[in-house]
């Protein structure tokens, strides 16, 4: 009698053994199941850090005006220029087309475009002055080009020019430059010539 006790109390051992291997089994396969598809904390990191753009440009002019001003850009990589009504290029991205004061709480004339990443090239910026509620003769618009070569990096501004534009419908190339392989501006290359954008054109021969 008191043998078939410990008999008992053996089997149960063995069973709870059997339970737990069992359960260590099925934890390990869930495991091997479930680690492909767990993120990498350090690429989460990485994407954090990533900055919206390596490149922006940025137009703003008078904030009381109703008229509608368009920045167009066209670089390395891009199929056609990149504006109001091709916002989303394969490089560029224009982030805010503000057509004046109309449908604008921001009390702010202003546009920005990004690019995703850096390469070299040519790269042309235009504005063009696409309609004139307000009737004015003439706009300033000032355009600023900034850079941030690495995540880490703070952005620092290249370049600033303000032009006029002395009729509405009026374009011009507020920039036209080179940018070599350390992503810096070849001075020498620095031109206002002119080509249009809007129309769809502008593209270098070696692009
Ligand atoms: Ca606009
Ligand atoms: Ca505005």
């Amino acid at each position: 009698m008191i043998d078939d006790l410990f008999q008992n109390e053996a089997d149960e051992n063995t069973i709870f053994r059997d339970v737990i291997f069992l359960a260590l089994i099925a934890f390990v396969a869930m495991l091997i199941i479930v680690i492909p598809f767990l993120a990498d904390p350090n690429e989460k990191d990485d994407e954090e850090t990533v900055a919206p753009g390596n490149l922006m440009a940025e137009i703003i002019w008078d904030n009381n005006l109703n008229d509608d001003l368009d920045l167009w850009i066209i670089g390395p990589g891009e199929l056609g220029p990149v504006g109001y009504s091709n916002k989303s290029g394969l490089v560029w991205n224009l982030l805010r087309d503000d057509t004046g004061t109309t449908a604008d709480l921001s009390n702010m004339n202003y546009e920005n475009s990004y690019s995703r990443g850096l390469a070299e090239g040519w790269y042309r910026f235009n504005v063009h002055w696409y309609n004139s509620p307000s009737g004015v003769s003439e706009i300033k618009v000032n355009m600023v080009i900034s850079i941030k070569k690495k995540p880490t990096e703070t952005t620092k501004q290249l370049m600033s020019r303000e032009v006029i534009l002395t009729r509405d419908n009026k374009e011009v190339t507020v920039f036209y430059f080179y940018l070599d392989e350390n992503f810096d501006i070849e001075k020498t290359t620095v031109s206002f010539d002119y080509e249009c954008l809007k129309c769809g054109g502008g593209i270098p021969a070696d692009m």
